[in-house]
């Protein structure tokens, strides 16, 4: 059964953007991973990335040439015009096409998108598990029913992210930090309640942050040392200083195993820069 994942992050940077500048070359890790958990479960996975593209008739094209059987898109909320239409075509080329959406919008605003014709699938939540158990239900000549609620993985226990369904490196977020330069998602999830992001985060992660193991997120750094010899480093999680002593136990772990490679995170004001992070 042939998957096609699609990135509609063309509302800031429009088509043949990808690979231009910093926001034209981020890696979606939420696609990354669950192409990572279908890819082990034995599904061929592909990925359309609308900024490599001119315009909406090549988007049409690779859909005609590619027939997947099941397409999934990605959806902020920024990008929900690109994404619906993206549906849109698809169904008016093949009605055939099992369509399932997935990630933050679908999650924060499930009614904005069940009632769609062209849409087969939600995925509320988290989605490793979930898209995975559809794919079998789907192959298996079953019907899933349409709203389906992530189950949350345990995140020690997943694939490390399918980072290659992007054809290029990512660019770095200042100019201190050299190419190449990679991104990693150590957690989910925010203890804190801030109207800039609540309650998304808690809509699509639960209630209870999760951050990953430091020895997994030090066998998955090792491996993109080996991989790519990446110069610098970005750490997406919302708020990483939340945990200090996951950050202190991060750092001892990093200098030990020889990586010196600077980072960056995002933290919060009030929680000042700790001493032990400085390379
Ligand atoms: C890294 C990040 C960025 C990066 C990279 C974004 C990118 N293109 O991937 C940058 C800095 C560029 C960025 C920019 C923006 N971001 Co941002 N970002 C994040 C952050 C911190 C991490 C994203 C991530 O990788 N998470 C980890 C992965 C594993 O989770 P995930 O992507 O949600 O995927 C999981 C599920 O959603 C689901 N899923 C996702 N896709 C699909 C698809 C299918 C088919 C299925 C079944 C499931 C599924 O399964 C995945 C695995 O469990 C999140 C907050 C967060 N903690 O997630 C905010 C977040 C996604 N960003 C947000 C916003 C608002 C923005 C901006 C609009 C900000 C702005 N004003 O400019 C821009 C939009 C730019 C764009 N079009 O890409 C909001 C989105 C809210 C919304 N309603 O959509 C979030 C949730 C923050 C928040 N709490 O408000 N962002
Ligand atoms: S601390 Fe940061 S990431 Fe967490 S809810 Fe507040 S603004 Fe969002």
């Amino acid at each position: 059964m042939k998957v096609t994942l699609v990135y509609p992050g063309i509302t800031i940077c429009g088509f043949n953007s990808y690979g231009r500048d910093m926001d034209s070359s981020w890696i979606s890790h939420g696609l990354c991973s669950i192409s990572a958990s279908a890819k082990k479960a034995g599904f061929d996975v592909k990925l359309i990335d609308l900024r490599t593209l001119k315009n909406w008739e090549e988007f049409e094209n690779r859909i005609k040439s590619e027939k997947p059987d099941i397409v999934g898109i990605t959806m902020m909320s920024v990008d929900y015009n690109p994404a619906m239409k993206c549906f849109e075509i698809i169904k008016k080329i093949n009605p055939g096409i099992v369509t399932v959406v997935g990630g933050p919008h679908p999650s924060i605003c499930p009614n904005e998108v069940k009632d769609s014709k062209n849409i087969d699938h939600v995925i509320t939540g988290e989605g490793e598990i979930s898209f995975v158990e559809l794919l079998n239900k789907i192959s298996g000549g079953l019907k899933p029913e349409k709203i389906i609620v992530g189950k949350p993985p345990d995140i020690n226990a997943l694939p490390f992210v399918d980072r290659e369904l992007f054809s290029d490196m990512e660019y770095p977020i200042a100019t201190f930090l050299n190419r190449p330069f990679v991104t990693l998602i150590a957690g989910r999830g925010c203890r804190y309640n801030c109207n800039f992001c609540q309650p998304a985060e808690r809509l699509i992660f639960g209630r209870k942050v999760r951050r990953r193991s430091v020895d997994n997120v030090i066998a998955e750094l090792k491996i993109l040392r080996d991989k790519y010899n990446f110069k610098s480093l970005l750490i997406h999680d919302d708020c990483l200083t939340e945990d200090k002593e996951w950050v202190f136990d991060f750092c001892d772990e990093y200098k030990k195993n020889k990586l010196d490679q600077p980072f960056v995170c995002q933290s919060r004001a009030e929680q000042t820069l700790y001493a032990k992070m400085r390379i």
